[in-house]
């Protein structure tokens, strides 16, 4: 009789430092992604990190279909396009069906990752539900892992739920008469998923440009059991228009300012990363104008937008609950 497939996952030590890493890649050339992509670098990062005995599930958007042209392609590990709201079912389903053909041992069992993708638009926006339905099916181990370039930019740059405030898109473009259309603070998502699903063991934020935490996040989420979430934030030249070159930099600054807390919640507990585990120690932040003023995006801001934006990341790290994090506050007591 077969063995019966347990929730058994592989075991992922993190990489101790950059010499380390492994040399295999299993995201290589065959992609078009614009020069400077840093989407792209989060892709093979983080294949890189999960290793051979992988499945990954892309959502529509640009890591899609940059990523397929036909008879091409960069994945050397099996590879499946899901439809743009369903990175949660995919992953779900893809652990499930894992699960039941070893159990009936139609194949060999052992410890497979599987990683869905999707974009910010996939993700914090269409596909939220299905994300939320499968960090609660703790009996299926998988890997959500967010993508954020901070639009939907495979359709050219429309403004998502996680396109900063003021930021110019084709759904936002300044004018004489209305210079911000779009007034919306970006949603929390990594820390929102982390409060709402008290089960999912793993919720982490990641930055390409701090690449051996971001591969080590990937392997731990990869190793801990049952359904995990990762966040990453990821320039894009396009869309933020800037000079391919400063991708990495502009990872950076975004963490340096506070606009991009890293940290990870795992089994409940809150730990905060790198830089920002800094400035949560007292480390000053960065002014955000020097993050803003080098996009394009935000080249129509004035004075008092950008005091607008500074305020409300002051407001993250002086005022919320867990820097960062959690904004909620107790009520005073009596009242
Ligand atoms: C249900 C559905 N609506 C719209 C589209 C068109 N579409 C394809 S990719 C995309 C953008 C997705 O944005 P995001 O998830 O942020 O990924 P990105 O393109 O930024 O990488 C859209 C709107 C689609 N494929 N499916
Ligand atoms: S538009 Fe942005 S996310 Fe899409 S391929 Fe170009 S740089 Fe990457
Ligand atoms: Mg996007």
């Amino acid at each position: 009789m077969a063995e019966v497939f347990a929730n058994a996952t592989q075991i992922l030590e993190p990489f101790r430092g950059v010499k380390k890493v492994t040399i295999e890649e299993y995201f290589t050339s065959g992609h078009r992604t614009c020069q400077g992509c840093e989407s792209a670098l989060v892709m093979k990062l983080m294949v890189k990190a999960a290793g051979p005995r992988t499945i990954v599930l892309g959502a529509t958007g640009c890591m899609y279909v940059a990523n397929t042209t036909y008879y091409t392609t960069p994945w050397v590990v099996p590879w499946m396009h899901t439809q743009l709201g369903s990175s949660g079912s995919a992953a779900l389903g893809t652990a499930a069906g894992l699960k039941a053909l070893m159990k009936k041992g139609k194949m060999k069992s052992e410890p497979i990752n599987v990683i869905a993708f999707c974009g910010d638009g996939g993700g914090a926006d269409m596909g939220l539900g299905a994300i939320s339905a499968t960090l609660t099916h703790k009996e299926y181990n998988s890997l959500i892992l967010m993508y954020d370039n901070e639009s939907y930019a495979n359709t050219d740059i429309q403004l998502s739920g996680s396109t900063p405030y003021g930021a110019n898109t084709t759904f936002s473009p300044p004018g004489k008469v209305r210079r911000l259309i779009h007034t919306r603070w970006k949603k929390n998502t990594a820390a929102m998923l982390a409060a709402g699903h008290t089960e999912c063991r793993y919720v982490g934020t990641v930055c390409a440009s701090y690449a051996v935490e971001m591969m080590n996040k990937v392997r731990k989420a990869l190793s801990i059991g049952g359904p995990t979430f990762i966040h990453s934030l990821d320039p894009c030249p396009k869309g933020w228009d800037y000079d391919p070159m400063l991708s990495h930099e502009l990872g950076e600054l975004a963490v340096e300012c506070g606009v991009f807390p890293l940290y990870e919640v795992e089994d409940g507990v809150v730990r905060h990363y790198g830089k920002t585990k800094s400035i949560v120690e007292g480390r000053p932040r960065k002014p955000v104008r020097e993050y803003l003023l080098k996009q394009g995006r935000f080249a129509h801001f004035t004075e008092e937008d950008l005091e607008y934006f500074q305020a409300k990341v002051d407001q993250m790290w002086n005022e919320w609950e867990i820097p960062g994090v959690i904004p909620f506050k107790k009520a005073p007591a009596g009242k």
